[in-house]
């Protein structure tokens, strides 16, 4: 049996990180893990990993962009739609890999996630070629600030999920960034400090 599980989320929120993370736990626990990149703009040098399937071997976004004279978007939407049109060169390259886990670094532009048909169109490939699927999304801590913000990160997510159907995990991200508020009683501000006195009275 095979698996992957595509790394999703906007620009920034830490993907290629989670992806390196989730390689040096499965190389801790002895599991094989395989990269896959299909970032077709990411800088070579950006990965812990190296990736053992890179889109960047099929095309990026640099060659459509000084072949083609596109802009960086409508060159990654032309890079997936030659990606679905070479499904053969990913099934070959995914062919080598039995009985293994598939960590797929997607890239950042949110319009991929949310209304593209690629991403669903390739999900239901992997499925073909008997891949189990799975996603994670990740929404950066920075999206709890507000409740605006919040808001419309966590539609984005839904509206993800409702786009892809595979089992789904949201994660919120960089939580090392968020500090206590110190409005909210829960955590210990000045009006609502926990003290020992205020414990026995409560
Ligand atoms: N503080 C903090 N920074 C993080 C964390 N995870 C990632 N970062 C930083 O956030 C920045 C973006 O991280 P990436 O992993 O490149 O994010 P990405 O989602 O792959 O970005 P794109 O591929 O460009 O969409 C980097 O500077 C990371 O070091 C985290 O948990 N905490
Ligand atoms: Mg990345």
């Amino acid at each position: 049996m095979r698996y992957a599980v595509l790394v999703t989320g906007p620009a920034g929120a830490g993907k290629s990180t989670f992806c390196a993370s989730i390689m040096t736990h499965l190389h801790a626990s002895r599991r094989t893990g395989h990269l896959v990149n299909l970032d077709p703009a990411a800088a070579p040098d950006s990965f812990e990993y190296s990736p053992s399937i890179d889109i960047k071997d099929l095309i990026s976004v640099q060659d459509v962009m000084n072949e083609l004279g596109y802009g960086p978007n409508g060159g990654l939407v032309y890079c997936f739609e030659y990606l679905l049109q070479n499904m053969d060169w990913l099934e070959e390259e995914i062919g080598e890999y039995e009985d293994d886990y598939l960590i797929i670094d997607c890239p950042g532009q949110i319009e991929l996630y949310t209304h593209h048909p690629f991403l669903p169109t390739l999900v239901k490939n992997l499925q073909r070629l008997g891949m189990r699927t799975s996603a994670v999304y990740l929404l950066e801590s920075q999206f709890m600030e507000d409740k605006y913000k919040f808001f419309s990160g966590v539609l984005s997510a839904m509206s993800a999920m409702v786009n892809l159907e595979v089992p789904w995990i949201n994660v919120m991200s960089k939580m090392d960034l968020v500090l206590p508020n110190p409005e909210d009683p829960a955590a210990g501000g000045r009006n609502g400090l926990r003290t020992r006195r205020n414990i026995a009275r409560e």
